[in-house]
């Protein structure tokens, strides 16, 4: 892959356009100049900033972040409107790696506080709005190109066309590349790996979405019943149904720490609320249960008992667009039409059709191309996510194990479960375990123990896999409370003394299906 970028470049400075077909489009031969260092760009890549941003200086969009080192940010487009940024760090900083970020929801920015945290440790980092801005909120309605390009074209482009101006700008191909997403960004990463897999030789995938087509109807489907049933359970009723689950289930798992270690094992119902109203009752069963379309066929496992349901409509993660991606995804996807009403959404029809429109499944286990050039794989899931379910991520470490054995998936992929964490983060739980979105050192400490990218970096470095990973809850800027997380299926065993350290736990194997 660095080979064909560097081709590009060639093909581009040694040829020009005299390739073109008389007649067409002439691109220039685009050099640009990177904050002092010129490079010739890849033909269908622009450069339309290139900032210097000394140490210590503020960083436009990230308010707060102040750089320890000087880095060149470069903004541009790949093709027409596939935006992007790359963070280079000065000469002598480069790692020698090339970090790409994920962008959640319906992308449309750039994750800059993962380019902040790649910055941070030397890497030159790239993000993509993968062809269109958040703001546009009619963006599925643009060219039909912009749905390929959100669904796996755009991060694919991004990969290549900024390795090459890395490479250009320093020299020397990135050793290492590493792609971090959660949520959208975590779907992003799994379809790299699985359409992709000489991108990136490590993955780190949170919460990522791998059936993100059954994920949106149960998005649209439940926000058509909340609007149905408005007023019969408020927040604070779905978050009692979440506590009653927790307050049953969490000392069934050998501790009372106000933690369910595997929610699946939970059996609970809201029927066992003497306080719920009958249609109270039936309306929580409904939700929390399995998903099925109009003609009884199954589409999700359901939310996990702990979980709390929003009554209202779910915002997006990270991307605050006006209209959710559901909507988006079926009303502009499949119908063409800025003012579908998702009250018509029937799922039978309207689920199969959006995998016409482009091709949001990443949960595809063949993966071979990636393992056998020794790709590694870090997935990790809340299990309290009422947005993105963490069940259909087991389900797919565990078609790995199908695919490649159980020894054979521990040689190239770890999942690590947080009990009580919401989507990607949150949930009054330990959650900084160095995964996606948040900015460097924001945990216990940058070791391989204590953060995720670290730990990848050793893997891929020839260092051993991580068993397991201390995450860290903070509160006022300070840790109160930390536990490890253990690379499934061995569980958390409590060995004695304060729940809230994770000195008091071992990680155990066995026990876990
Ligand atoms: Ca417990």
């Amino acid at each position: 892959m660095i080979r064909t970028a560097a081709a590009l470049i060639l093909t581009a400075s040694a040829t020009g356009v005299a390739l073109l077909p008389p007649g067409s489009a002439v691109p220039a031969l685009r050099e640009a100049e990177l904050c002092g260092t010129k490079i010739t760009l890849p033909a269908d890549t622009r450069v339309t900033r290139a900032t210097r941003i000394a140490a210590d200086a503020a960083v436009a969009g990230l308010p707060g972040y102040r750089p320890s080192r000087t880095f060149c940010r470069v903004e541009g487009v790949i093709e027409t409107e596939i935006g992007f940024e790359l963070w280079l760090p000065e000469g002598p900083a480069w790692n020698r790696r090339f970090l790409g970020a994920g962008v959640g929801g319906q992308a449309g920015s750039i994750a800059v506080r993962d380019l902040a945290r790649g910055v941070e440790r030397g890497y030159a980092a790239a993000s993509t709005d993968t062809g269109h801005k958040a703001a546009d909120e009619n963006w599925l309605l643009g060219s039909r190109e912009r749905a390929v390009n959100y669904a796996e074209r755009g991060n694919h482009l991004l990969a290549i066309r900024a390795k090459a101006i890395t490479t250009a700008y320093y020299g020397a191909r990135p050793r290492k590349a590493i792609f971090i997403g959660c949520s959208g960004g975590g779907r992003q990463a799994m379809t790299q790996l699985q359409r992709f897999p000489r991108d990136y030789d490590g993955i780190i995938a949170g919460a990522p979405g791998v059936n993100t087509p059954a994920m949106s109807a149960r998005r649209l489907w439940e926000m058509i019943q909340h609007d149905r049933h408005k007023g019969l359970l408020d927040a604070a009723g779905w978050k009692r149904i979440a506590d009653a689950a927790v307050a049953k289930c969490d000392p069934e798992d050998g501790l009372t720490d106000g933690l369910i270690e595997d929610p699946r094992q939970c059996r609970f119902t809201p029927a066992e609320m003497p306080d719920l109203s009958p249609a109270q009752v039936t309306l929580a069963t409904r939700l929390y249960a399995p998903l099925h379309d109009e003609n009884g066929k199954r589409i999700d496992p359901g939310i996990l008992p702990g979980t709390p349901i929003s009554p209202v409509a779910v915002p997006e993660p990270f991307t605050p667009g006006p209209k959710y991606l559901a909507t988006v995804l079926f009303g502009q996807g499949i119908y063409r039409d800025a003012n579908w009403e998702p009250r018509n959404f029937v799922i039978a029809r309207d689920l199969p059709a959006i995998d016409k429109v482009m091709n949001l499944h990443a949960d595809d286990p063949r993966i071979d191309p990636f393992v056998k050039r020794g790709g590694k794989l870090i997935l990790y899931h809340g299990w309290a996510d009422a947005l993105v379910a963490a069940v259909p991520t087991i389900d797919y470490y565990q078609t790995l194990e199908q695919r490649f054995g159980r020894a054979g998936v521990r040689g190239f992929a770890r999942l690590f479960l947080m009990p009580g964490m919401d989507h990607c983060r949150g949930g009054g739980v330990p959650d900084r375990f160095g995964g996606a979105g948040g900015l460097d050192g924001e945990g216990i400490s940058r070791a391989a123990g204590d953060d995720l990218l670290t730990a990848m970096e050793q893997w891929l470095d020839g260092g051993p896999p991580p068993a397991q990973v201390r995450t860290a809850q903070f509160k006022d800027g300070k840790p109160v409370r930390t536990r490890p997380a253990c690379a499934f299926p061995s569980r958390v065993r409590y060995v004695g003394g304060p729940v809230e350290h994770a000195e008091s736990y071992t990680c155990a194997s066995g026990g876990r299906k």
